[in-house]
């Protein structure tokens, strides 16, 4: 074994996770850069919370070997599009798509791929707006576009997303159809729950007043 070249190698496979990084601070600064405006121009603000993670150099090349992507670093950027991820939780169904449109109307952002799973919900009831956006990051020797994955949801769905996760990893893959079933209910609830919170919402304007109007109005005084 050429010791030296392993060296190379894994000098730039950091090298290259670092731009990830870079990415992913990009994007969480855009999203922090929002919800400051919002609140300091008093209106109210979508965003509830912002997380991010970099996947793991050990599971990316776990991901290159079981999808059989050829092993090298061009490949690697061409394909592996959720090395970097961000997400967005909103309070509001209605808000997901007001931070889709800010953030994919950025000169910088290109959106690459959009995944809605919310409009075409997963078969065990995972919804999610899913963008894979590219943006550049300035390097000291050069720029490099980086692909990133923003999933926007509602706490509701971050709720459930978060509870089948690690239900999923518990049983590897291998949900008992008991739990599948009660997982799929509970989605249904959650949308549920989304659906009458963004109902609830539209009849009080920004200022917190309750909008009085016919028909299905609520009276919330
Ligand atoms: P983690 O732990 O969040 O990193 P692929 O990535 O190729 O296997 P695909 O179709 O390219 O899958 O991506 P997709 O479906 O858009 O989903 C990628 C990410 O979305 C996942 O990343 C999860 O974070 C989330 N996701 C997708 N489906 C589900 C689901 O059924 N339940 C939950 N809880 N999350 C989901 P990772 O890398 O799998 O996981």
């Amino acid at each position: 074994i050429d010791l030296e070249h392993v060296q190379t190698l894994r000098e730039q496979f950091v090298d290259f996770m670092l731009g990830y990084k870079f990415a992913i601070d990009e994007i969480t600064t855009k999203i922090n850069i929002l919800r400051e405006d919002f609140n300091s121009t008093h209106e109210y603000n979508p965003i509830e919370h912002v997380g991010s993670r970099l996947k793991s150099p050990e599971s990316v090349l776990e991901k290159v070997r079981r999808k059989n992507y050829p092993m090298n670093l061009a490949a690697i950027r061409e394909n592996v599009l959720d090395i970097a991820g961000v997400r967005v939780v909103c309070s509001f169904i209605s808000d997901i798509a007001q931070i889709r449109d800010m953030l994919a109307g950025q000169e910088d952002i290109t959106v690459l791929e959009e995944r809605d799973y919310i409009t075409y919900r997963k078969p065990n009831g995972y919804q999610s707006l899913h963008l894979i956006v590219s943006i550049p990051v300035f390097r000291s020797a050069r720029t490099e576009r980086i692909p990133v994955e923003i999933q926007i949801r509602t706490i509701a769905m971050d709720f459930w997303a978060s509870l089948e996760h690690k239900i999923y990893y518990k049983y590897r893959g291998e949900v008992p159809p008991n739990l599948r079933s009660d997982l799929a209910q509970a989605a249904e609830v959650a949308t549920q729950l989304d659906e009458k919170m963004e109902t609830l919402h539209r009849q009080v304007d920004r200022t917190g007043h309750v909008r009085t109007g016919p028909a299905d109005s609520l009276d919330l005084t």
